[in-house]
């Protein structure tokens, strides 16, 4: 009889035990004690006499990080001095307004480092040592503030070393796929979080706590709503709702963008036409952006994608790209707005090869953009595969500003249920040498204005938030949102880098911890790119919700079936885009497309994407094609199983909490690689009539039950 009682008892003790666990709100802001006794002393020396130099909603928005960051810290709230000399330790404020107490030498080095940049270090006073934090705006001070505690948190903080950053990009943005009711396209962590229901009246305190992190990293830009746009948000009703936002957002330094649907003159006017030399569009759009301003006044500007996949725009009026993008950009240029144009345009009514469609639209426009308008390219020429090989619009164009896409999302990288840490990847693309405009350049060193002194400069990622508890649905896409930020700031820096920050900030500074969790991280890419498409295999995914496997997948518009991008046939695999094939290789530079164009000198990672190949194609370790296209799908199970073993070993040293959640979706990707990799091999055997390497797991299982697999709810469609 007491039973019952005994087993409720110790459920509610788990229950409980549970509530104090982790469950991954506060992100890399998770400020943990501070354990090392030095640290904690001058630390709180610091900030029991912080000074702030001036006020701003800037500086408000400091102290609130402040604030959580010592209760957390120290247990203790910081203390604010009203005397920047007596009681004080810690000076907080604009090169301008410590003008008097940093020497000129000081303020020219801080000067240089424009809006955003900071600095950080030890300034005498009288025989008296002060810490300061100086940025030459207040969200230069707050990017600096977020640093020092970001060093104070991976203990690295040193107040003897003067340090300071600024950022390589101008706008670091997200860009959000996110709809009015709430569902985000390739979302996977929940609904928007973007409550416009309940806004203008009711401020959701998740959105300070995403502006923080965003503020965190120096992501300084959101567009809020989907690409494939409704153009209801550019109603007053709306805009009502953005300002809020806007107004939250402002004191982290971040402007708010907006979609436009190229036809919402016929839509929200009544107009007969959209066409963008109409002089009523015009003065349509002219109007809206004065509207738009009136509510928010350093508003962004707006994010467009037209004339693809059925959204409308320039071309239904015999207009192009450039007649579209230059009048939105002259609706906002009077107020300082910017128009980011997608080039992701491909028709499935044109026969070219859709990874070269965007450059035939493009390269004739070169220079015919006005100057507020940036062209967003993505990463790759197709469509966020799990390894694609650089645009080759970038250092096609050079006399047009352009910007990167990443998607941040993991649409086709196992969405919320796949551990894949996308910095390696992103990294990949930022190191591309383009050959052009320069010999050295690279798609990086273009973006950052470097080559063509582009004034404008862009990184924009999808992404991957929603209102799941932990914001990105698996713990570990907490690390894309975090990588994406940091190389947004900085292009060139290293993934592994970034990987071992966040580990660091996330699980604290266990050596074994840190290195097990930068192992499985920085090998998850490259695991992933194996179980789902190796050796340059693109787009054999699910029909449209893309989720698991689908090389089998016809039907509908041709390029959005998988044979049309991998080929197989009796005689071999993968897509010839040599000058016998498509000729896409041919908008590289020469350097590239002749080492391209040759498969025995190609990296092999980009083999399938450029060329179609015998079965018994020799590689160079001596395996044939089929051989190792069975190798990597192996291999790449196998490496799912070691993540699998290294996060096991873990288990004493992670909260258990999200122990747990990490172990289980682990499980999870384990049973997709297993039926990635048999769905992929027994499909690509039908063509290659051939064994499985022995030494391989052999793929079990029926294809015609793979084939049979339906995911009519599948998230994110
Ligand atoms: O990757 C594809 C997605 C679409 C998306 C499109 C785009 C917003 O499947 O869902 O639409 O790209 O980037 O416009």
């Amino acid at each position: 009889m007491y039973k019952p009682i005994f087993l409720a008892a110790v459920l509610w003790f788990c229950i409980s035990l549970n509530s104090l666990a982790d469950d991954g709100y506060k992100l890399w802001l998770d400020y943990q004690p501070i354990q090392e006794a030095e640290l904690k002393s001058e630390i709180e020396l610091l900030l029991g006499g912080v000074y702030f130099f001036g006020e701003n909603p800037t500086f408000e928005a400091i102290k609130n990080e402040l604030g959580l960051a010592s209760k957390s810290m120290l247990e203790k709230a910081p203390t604010y001095t009203e005397d920047r000399l007596q009681n004080t330790r810690l000076w907080i404020g604009t090169r301008a307004q410590l003008s008097q107490v940093l020497s000129l030498t000081k303020q020219t080095e801080i000067k240089a480092l424009g809006t955003d940049g900071y600095w950080r270090g030890t300034v005498e006073l009288d025989g008296k040592a002060f810490y300061a934090i100086v940025g030459n705006q207040p969200v230069g001070v707050l990017y600096g503030v977020f640093n020092w505690l970001n060093s104070i948190q991976s203990n690295t903080f040193d107040k003897s070393t003067e340090l300071s950053d600024a950022p390589k990009i101008n706008l670091r943005m997200l860009n959000h796929w996110d709809n009015l009711d709430r569902t985000v396209e390739r979302g996977y962590a929940g609904f928007s979080i973007w409550d416009w229901h309940r806004l203008p009246g009711y401020i959701d305190p998740r959105y300070i706590d995403y502006a923080r992190a965003n503020a965190s990293l120096g992501i300084n830009a959101v567009s809020l709503t989907n690409v494939n746009a409704n153009a209801l948000i550019l109603t007053k009703d709306f805009m009502k709702k953005a300002k809020v936002l806007a107004d939250v957002f402002r004191p982290y330094g971040i402007k708010v963008f907006l979609t436009a649907r190229f036809s919402a003159p016929i839509q929200l006017e009544g107009l007969k036409t959209a066409d963008p030399l109409d002089p009523e569009v015009i003065s349509f759009w002219k109007k809206k952006a004065d509207e738009i301003y009136s509510f928010i006044p350093d508003f962004g500007g707006f994010l467009v994608k037209a004339n693809s996949e059925g959204q409308p725009g320039p071309h239904e009026y015999g207009r192009n790209h450039a007649e579209g993008a230059n009048m939105l950009a002259d609706a906002l240029a009077p107020h300082g707005g910017v128009l980011i144009w997608r080039a992701f345009v491909y028709s499935h009514e044109d026969d070219v090869d859709r990874h070269m469609q965007a450059n035939n639209e493009f390269v004739p426009l070169d220079g015919k953009f006005k100057d507020n308008v940036i062209i967003q390219i993505k990463n790759g020429a197709i469509d966020f595969q799990p390894r694609e090989p650089f645009h080759p619009l970038y250092g096609a164009i050079n006399q047009t500003n352009v910007g990167m896409e990443f998607q941040i999302t993991q649409e086709y990288l196992g969405q919320a249920t796949n551990l894949v840490y996308l910095a390696p990847m992103w990294e990949e693309v930022l190191k591309s040498n383009t050959y052009k405009p320069s010999p050295t350049s690279t798609v990086g060193s273009i973006l950052e204005g470097d080559e063509t002194g582009q004034k404008k400069t862009l990184i924009a990622g999808v992404s991957n938030i929603g209102t799941d508890r932990n914001w990105t649905g698996h713990l570990f896409a907490q690390s894309n949102w975090f990588a994406f930020g940091k190389l947004a700031w900085d292009p060139e820096a290293p993934s592994e880098e970034i990987a071992e920050e966040w580990i660091k900030l996330t699980f604290g500074q266990d050596p074994e911890v840190v290195s097990a969790i930068g192992e499985i991280l920085m090998g998850s890419h490259e695991a992933a790119v194996d179980y789902m498409t190796p050796l340059g295999l693109h787009h054999i995914m699910g029909r449209s919700h893309h989720y698991g496997p689908g090389p089998w997948v016809t039907g509908g518009r041709a390029d959005w079936t998988a044979p049309y991008y991998h080929q197989a046939d009796s005689l071999g695999i993968g897509f010839d885009r040599t000058d016998a094939g498509s000729g896409a290789l041919d908008q590289y530079a020469p350097e590239i497309a002749k080492q391209w164009s040759d498969p025995n000198q190609i990296p092999e990672k980009y083999l399938l994407w450029f060329h179609h190949l015998p079965w018994d194609f020799k590689l160079k370790n001596g395996d044939t094609l089929w051989e190792e296209i069975a190798y990597h799908y192996d291999r790449g199970v196998k490496e799912v199983r070691e993540m699998q073993e290294t996060w096991a070993s873990l288990e004493p040293k992670i909260d258990p909490e999200e122990f747990d959640h990490v172990r289980q979706l682990l499980n999870i990707q384990q049973e997709e690689a297993e039926w990635w990799r048999n769905a992929c091999l027994l499909y690509f055997q039908t063509f290659s009539k051939r064994p499985f390497p022995t030494d391989i797991e052999q793929p079990e299982g029926d294809l015609e039950y793979y084939k049979s697999l339906m995911f009519p709810n599948a998230p994110g469609i």
